[in-house]
């Protein structure tokens, strides 16, 4: 699969990418991804790519051209036009399900806004898809972005290693992982569970079963539909 990320700051994204699973993802070709700066596409000359909003207010608005001329270049050397999605507090929340929607594109384009965003034509012209990551503010959809190009990475087959996909087959049916332990069996006078250390694969696979349903009621129950 292949990402194409359209930002100011393609260092900090590709930096972040680089490394870890995604990185070992990128040698293995199982995933390309390429951070293109806005910046190289501004026709002005001082490199200027943001100007004051129309009709006054605060801060500063990201300029249609050069993200236009960005796009351009990357779905003219591509010879295709893959979904763009704009990175925005003002999108649909992500979340995992739409993670296994992107996860079926062969190509996706990703544009990081900055300031008080982008100017809303650009949004008209070529953006399909406008995404955030929660109810919170961010100073720009970089950090956006490589949460979702990890989350979509990590279903791409052959991405994880057998142990990796093994952890993830534990955060199924919409439960929270178990409580996990490991030596030594004594720590600072606590001991791990009696139940653990017990041989009993049945017993041990209903005590974490038990467990993941309890975490989730406490902790998220709005991840369980069924409970009041
Ligand atoms: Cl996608 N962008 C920004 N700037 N802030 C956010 C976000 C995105 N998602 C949550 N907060």
């Amino acid at each position: 699969m292949n990402f194409y990320i359209m930002t100011l700051f393609p260092d900090m994204v590709m930096q972040g990418l680089t490394t870890s699973i995604t990185g070992r993802a990128m040698q293995k070709k199982l995933i390309q991804i390429e951070a293109v700066n806005i910046r190289d596409y501004t026709t002005e000359k001082h490199g200027q790519v943001d100007d004051y909003p129309y009709g006054g207010g605060a801060g500063m608005v990201m300029q249609a051209e050069p993200i236009y001329r960005t796009w351009e270049a990357i779905t003219g050397r591509i010879g295709k036009r893959p979904r763009v999605v704009y990175m925005t507090p003002q999108g649909s929340v992500f979340h995992q399900g739409m993670a296994q929607e992107f996860a079926k594109e062969e190509d996706l384009i990703i544009l990081c806004g900055h300031y008080e965003g982008v100017d809303e034509r650009i949004l008209d012209l070529i953006v399909t898809d406008q995404v955030s990551i929660g109810d919170y503010v961010l100073t720009g959809g970089e950090l956006p972005a490589m949460v979702m190009v990890d989350c979509i990475s990590r279903l791409v087959p052959g991405v994880l290693n057998n142990q990796e996909s093994a952890e993830f087959e534990s955060f199924h049916e919409n439960l929270l992982e178990y409580p996990q332990y490991t030596r030594p069996e004594v720590f600072m006078g606590m001991r791990v569970p009696e139940v653990l250390l017990s041989g009993h694969h049945a017993r041990i696979d209903a005590w974490r079963q038990e467990q993941s349903v309890k975490r989730t009621k406490e902790r998220r129950p709005d991840l369980f539909p069924g409970v009041e």
